[in-house]
């Protein structure tokens, strides 16, 4: 056979798998009636949480008849990144994320915008110069949390005598807190570079610090701070070798309840009593958390709502229309502690 030949060959594979991997520029006409293709890149598998995330937006793709292409990252944004190049090269209608870190989104979204696809931001957030080359973010008000969790100290070490004063009947003190040291709390941080973790870090040192000591109450010391990278795993491991190296740990703050399931089975191994010879205050609200909450082995759980899948399919079906979106979406959330009457807390489902 001629070179010639071989060449043309050669074209015609190039050209049908193109083709192949691309879709009928025809199917792009039905976007407007709902039928769009969303292609979604979610971190992993790292908690409960997450997978409850996952489940909630194959469910509400699904429920909507919307074909979703779905790329699960395995901890790697450079995975994540792989997989919206190949939802660019499919010309998918609308591209949805889970940033797994905030920073080093910048080239992939520029790719993005040139291709002509909005991209929705989820759960967590990203930090870029351009925030144009993204239509908007549905998620948790992570910074909310971390204020949160520390309002709640803020009440569990009160002064005894001010609770009395306030008739309070509800709020657990703790017995007569030694007042002539701070609290020493002990931070197993969510992960490293994430929205979530800087979030919820900066929203309880916040908090913290606007409290001061008045007439003895002591201040909030945090002694130590590591990454347990939202794993059970790395939350026993953790919290093991902290045991190992401080005393008179007074509070664990964990960035999630995965981690947390990890620290108390680390305790239990050493006798101490999680919530009472340490108090927890813990965010997801997984089932696990708060069966631990009514057991008295934590003593807050701060919501973090994981079913965003409606609202995903929401957005994107608007932003597939071509519509605008609102540029940052929270979830309804709340605050479950000991203090509460915990038999409204409906099954978590997750
Ligand atoms: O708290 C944790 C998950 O990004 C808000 O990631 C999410 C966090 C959540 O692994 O359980």
């Amino acid at each position: 056979m001629s070179c010639k030949f071989y060449r043309y060959l050669f074209c015609l594979v190039i050209m049908c798998l193109f083709f192949s991997g691309c879709r009928k520029s025809a199917e792009k006409s039905d976007v407007r009636n709902g039928n769009f293709i969303l292609g979604f890149s979610q971190i992993g598998a790292e908690s409960a949480w997450r997978m409850c995330n996952t489940r909630s937006v194959q469910e509400a793709a699904a429920a909507a008849e919307v074909q979703l292409l779905f790329f699960n990252a395995e901890q790697k944004q450079e995975n994540q990144i792989k997989a919206i190049r190949s939802l660019i090269a499919y010309q998918v209608d609308v591209i949805a994320f889970v940033p797994i870190v905030s920073d080093g989104w910048e080239h992939v979204l520029i790719e993005a915008r040139d291709a002509g696809i909005p991209v929705l931001i989820c759960d967590r957030e990203i930090s870029i110069h351009n925030d144009s080359l993204y239509a908007g973010f549905i998620g948790t008000d992570s910074l909310q949390q971390g204020r949160n969790a520390a309002e709640f100290l803020l009440k569990k070490f009160a002064p005894l005598e001010s609770s009395a004063e306030n008739d309070d009947p509800d709020i657990h003190q703790t017995e007569p807190y030694p007042f002539d040291r701070p609290v020493r709390i002990v931070e197993l941080s969510g992960t490293e570079g994430s929205s979530v973790a800087i979030k919820r870090g900066l929203g309880f040192r916040e908090v913290l610090d606007r409290h001061h000591s008045v007439g003895g109450v002591p201040e909030f010391e945090i002694i130590y701070s590591k990454s347990g990278d939202f794993m059970r795993s790395k939350g026993y491991e953790l919290m093991h070798s902290i045991l190992d190296k401080l005393n008179d740990i007074d509070v664990v703050f964990s960035h999630n309840d995965s981690m947390t399931l990890g620290a108390i089975d680390a305790m239990k191994e050493r006798d101490i009593k999680p919530g009472t010879d340490i108090v927890i205050v813990t965010i997801d609200a997984e089932q696990a958390a708060i069966n631990a909450l009514e057991r008295g082995e934590v003593n807050c759980v701060v919501e973090c709502n994981p079913m965003q899948g409606p609202e995903i399919l929401r957005l994107s079906a608007l932003l597939a229309a071509g519509e605008s979106i609102p540029r940052i979406s929270y979830m309804a959330e709340e605050v479950f502690s000991e203090d509460d009457d915990l038999s409204h807390i409906p099954l978590r489902g997750y």
